[in-house]
C-alpha cells in the first residue's frame, strides 16, 4: 500500500474519530467501524483491485454473485438457475435450453453451495459448481467467462442439498439428496415412508479437459435426510462424508419426530471402492429421465438433451464402501480439515461439536468393531471414531471452515457468533458476535488442502438494524473479519444479494489475468451470425422472419425493416461487431413478451418477437454504449396478415 494512502487514511480515521466523539446521534459505536486500522484493512482505493474474489450463492435468487474482498464490493451477478432479464439469460433463444428439465422449463431454483474446482486438493480456478436444491440440478460455471456453461439434472433426488462439493482433483462433483423419496417415483401412501423411501447420493464425473459432467453412479441409501457433505482430502482422499438427520424416518411434524434419536449419522462413503466396482461392470442401470444442458462458447448456443438411464449402486453389494459414524444430534454441517484427518459434525441441537478421526475410523473398520447396522450398513462405535469434542459454549453450531494454520472457525446460529478453536486440543481460542444469526462462513480456500486464512466472511440470516430500513425484507448481511492474528477482528459489514448460504473465495491473482475480455468475431460459429455488416439481411421462411442484424457503435444494420406481417414470428439474430473489452450492445423491441438482450463483443444472440398489432414499431439499444447510444435505434413496419408488401430492409436510405 502506498504511503500517502496510509496518511490520508489515518487522517480520515482521526477526523471520523473526532467528529464521533462530539456526536452521539448514531455512528459512534466503539467497535470496528471507527477503528482506523479496520477501515484501512478494507479500504481499496479507487482504481485499485481487491485481493480475493468471493462467489456467494444466491439462495432463493437461484444465482451466484461475485464480490471483492476485503472491500465487499459486488462485481457481478451470474445467472445460473434463474432467468435474468439484465442479460437476457433464460430469455434469449440461445440460453433457454439451459433451464430445461424433466419437468419442462424451470426458470428458478434455490442455490446453496458453490465450490471451486481443485487440482491436488488446491483451488485451480477453472470452474465453479453450484447446486439447485428445488429441482435437483448441478451447474458448472466457467471462471474465464463467468457464465454458466452446463447444467445437469439429478434424477432420483429431491431437495439437492448435500451438494455440490468436488473431490480433490475434481474427479467428481457430488450431489446428495435432502429428501428421501420413492425410487423409482411411484404413487404410494406417504405414511409408508419408513423402510420404503430411499436417498440417492450422486457422483457426477467431470471431464478434466472440458469440464463436462456425467452421472457416473448413484448410491441408493436408506431413507434418511442427507444434509451436507464434504470430500476427504490428503489421506482421506477417496472418501466422502455426508451428515444425515431424520434417521427416525419420520414423515410428519419433523421438528419433533426427527429429533428423537440421540445420535444421527455421518455416512462415510469410500467412493474409490464404488468407482472400482462400477468400472468392473457393477451396478444396475435403471430407466431415468433427466436433462443435460450444455452451452457451447463457439456457437454461443445451448442445447438440451434428455438422458434416459442412470447407473445405481446398492451399497450392500460393495462391502467395505459405506459406514455410519454416530453423530449427535441432527448434525447439519459436515466439514473436513485441510489435513483430511478430522471430520466435523455440527449437531444443530447440541452445544458441543463432534470431531471424528479418519485414522480412528479406518482402525475401527479394520478391526470390524461395529455397533450393529442400519439396513445392512455397519455402524461404527461412537467412542471408537471420536477424536474429540469442542466444548464451545455456543448454541446451534452449523458450519466450520479452516485457516490452514491449525485453527477451525464454527458458526453458531442461535448464539450468533463465530467461534475459533484449535484442531487437536479442541480449546476455544476466541469468539466474536455476528449480526445476526450466522449460517455459513467462508475462508478463501477453506474447503481445500490450502486455505488462505487471512479473512473469514460470516453470512448472516437476519439483518434487522444493520442498514437503513427498506420495508419488511432486508438484504442479508455479511461480515468480514481479519483472522491473521490470534483474535478475530470485525472489519466491515456489507449487504449481499438473495440469500447466500455457502460461498467460495479465491485469490484474485488466480483468476483475474485469465478472465475473458471479448469473444473473437472470427471464431463465432453461431449459425445466424453475420461476420461483417454487409452480410446483414432479412429472410422469410413461411411465417418466420429471420433478421441477421449487426451492431456497432452506434447503429443497427439494418435499422428499417418492412414487410413483416401480423402473425409472423420474428427472430432478431444480433451479432455484436465490437472487439473491445466491456462494450456490449443491448436490444429491446416494444411490446415484446420477453426481456432485452445484452450481446457481448463478438457474440450472437437471438430474441423472438411475435407482432400482434399493425403499425410502425421501434427497437433500441439498451446499453449506454457511446455518446450516440441514444441514436442507436430502428423501426419495424408491421402490415396486416394479408398484406402484399415485400420484405425489405435498409440502413441509411431515405
Ligand atoms: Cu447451512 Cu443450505 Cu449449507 Cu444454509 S445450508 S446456512
Ligand atoms: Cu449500443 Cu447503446
Amino acid at each position: 500500500m502506498k504511503k500517502y494512502k496510509f496518511q490520508l487514511l489515518s487522517l480520515c480515521g482521526a477526523l471520523l474519530f473526532l467528529t464521533g466523539c462530539g456526536n452521539n446521534n448514531g455512528g459512534t459505536k466503539s467497535s470496528g467501524a471507527l477503528n482506523s486500522s479496520a477501515a484501512e484493512k478494507v479500504y481499496v482505493a479507487p482504481g485499485e483491485h481487491d485481493e480475493f474474489y468471493a462467489f456467494m450463492s444466491g439462495g432463493y435468487s437461484g444465482n451466484l454473485t461475485v464480490y471483492g474482498l476485503p472491500s465487499g464490493r459486488m462485481f457481478k451477478e451470474i445467472p445460473v438457475f434463474s432467468q435474468f432479464p439484465t442479460s437476457g439469460y433464460g430469455y434469449s433463444e440461445e440460453t433457454k435450453p439451459m433451464l430445461e428439465t424433466s419437468h419442462g422449463f424451470v426458470p428458478w431454483d434455490d442455490s446453496h453451495h458453490p465450490d471451486i474446482s481443485q487440482t491436488n486438493g488446491e483451488l485451480d480456478g477453472r470452474w465453479i459448481f453450484i447446486n439447485g436444491n428445488n429441482t435437483p440440478r448441478i451447474a458448472r460455471i466457467s471462471l474465464t467467462t463467468f457464465e454458466t456453461e452446463e447444467i445437469i439434472e439429478v434424477p432420483n433426488s429431491a431437495g439437492n442439498h448435500s451438494s455440490s462439493f468436488v473431490t480433490e482433483n475434481t474427479e467428481y462433483v457430488v450431489a446428495g439428496t435432502r429428501f428421501s423419496v420413492p425410487i423409482p417415483q411411484r404413487d404410494m401412501p406417504i405414511n409408508e415412508y419408513k423402510g420404503n423411501f430411499q436417498g440417492a447420493l450422486s457422483f457426477i464425473s467431470v471431464d478434466p479437459e472440458h469440464g463436462h459432467m456425467d452421472i457416473k453412479f448413484q448410491i441408493i441409501m436408506p431413507g434418511f435426510n442427507y444434509d451436507l457433505s464434504h470430500p476427504g482430502r490428503g489421506k482421506s482422499h477417496g472418501w466422502f462424508f455426508f451428515t444425515t438427520y431424520n434417521t427416525e424416518e419420520a414423515n410428519t411434524l419433523q421438528e419433533v419426530n426427527s429429533s428423537q434419536n440421540d445420535k444421527d449419522f455421518i455416512a462415510a462413503i469410500n467412493w474409490k471402492k464404488v468407482e472400482e466396482y462400477v468400472n468392473n461392470g457393477g451396478g444396475t442401470k435403471v430407466p431415468a429421465n433427466y436433462a443435460h444442458n450444455i452451452y457451447d462458447e463457439a456457437t454461443h448456443t445451448a442445447t438440451s438433451t434428455m438422458k434416459k438411464e442412470v447407473l445405481t449402486v446398492n451399497p450392500l453389494e460393495v462391502p467395505g464402501a459405506v459406514f455410519f459414524l454416530p453423530t449427535p444430534k441432527s448434525p447439519h454441517g459436515c466439514d473436513v480439515d485441510p489435513s483430511g484427518e478430522y471430520i466435523i459434525g455440527n449437531g444443530k441441537l447440541s452445544a458441543d461439536l463432534t470431531v471424528h478421526s479418519f485414522d480412528n475410523m479406518i482402525a475401527a473398520i479394520e478391526g470390524e468393531k461395529f455397533d450393529g447396522e442400519a439396513y445392512g450398513i455397519p455402524i461404527l462405535k461412537f467412542e471408537d471414531v471420536l477424536a474429540g469434542t469442542v466444548k464451545s459454549g455456543g448454541l446451534g453450531p452449523l458450519h466450520t471452515e479452516f485457516d490452514g494454520k491449525g485453527n477451525a472457525y464454527t458458526t453458531f446460529f442461535i448464539s450468533s457468533e463465530v467461534v475459533k478453536w484449535k484442531l487437536g486440543t479442541w480449546e476455544v481460542i476466541d469468539r466474536k458476535p455476528t449480526y445476526y444469526s450466522v449460517g455459513h462462513l467462508m475462508i478463501p480456500g477453506g474447503n481445500s488442502r490450502k486455505p488462505f486464512g487471512k479473512y473469514v466472511v460470516a453470512l448472516n440470516k437476519i439483518t434487522k438494524d444493520r442498514y437503513l430500513p427498506v420495508g419488511p425484507e432486508m438484504e442479508h448481511s455479511a461480515q468480514i473479519y481479519d483472522i491473521s492474528g490470534e483474535k478475530m477482528e470485525l472489519l466491515y459489514d456489507f449487504p449481499t444479494h438473495g440469500e447466500p448460504h455457502y460461498a467460495a473465495g479465491i485469490p484474485a491473482e488466480l483468476l483475474a489475468s485469465k478472465a475473458k475480455k471479448i469473444y473473437r468475431l472470427d471464431e463465432n460459429k453461431h449459425p445466424y451470425a453475420v461476420t461483417s455488416p454487409d452480410q446483414a439481411r432479412v429472410e422469410r421462411k413461411g411465417k418466420e422472419v429471420h433478421i441477421y442484424m449487426s451492431t456497432i457503435r452506434s447503429h443497427f444494420t439494418p435499422d428499417n425493416i418492412e414487410g413483416v406481417k401480423v402473425g409472423d414470428k420474428v427472430f432478431f439474430h444480433i451479432t455484436n461487431h465490437e472487439q473491445d473489452f466491456d462494450v456490449p450492445h443491448g436490444f429491446a423491441m416494444i411490446g415484446q413478451n420477453t426481456s432485452e438482450l445484452l450481446v457481448m463483443p463478438g457474440q450472437t444472440k437471438t430474441s423472438v418477437w411475435e407482432p400482434k398489432k399493425v403499425g410502425v414499431w421501434p427497437f433500441y439499444c439498451t446499453d449506454f454504449c457511446s455518446a450516440l447510444h441514444q441514436e442507436m435505434q430502428g423501426y419495424v413496419r408491421v402490415s396486416p396478415a394479408n398484406s402484399t408488401i415485400e420484405l425489405s430492409w435498409s440502413l441509411g436510405e431515405d
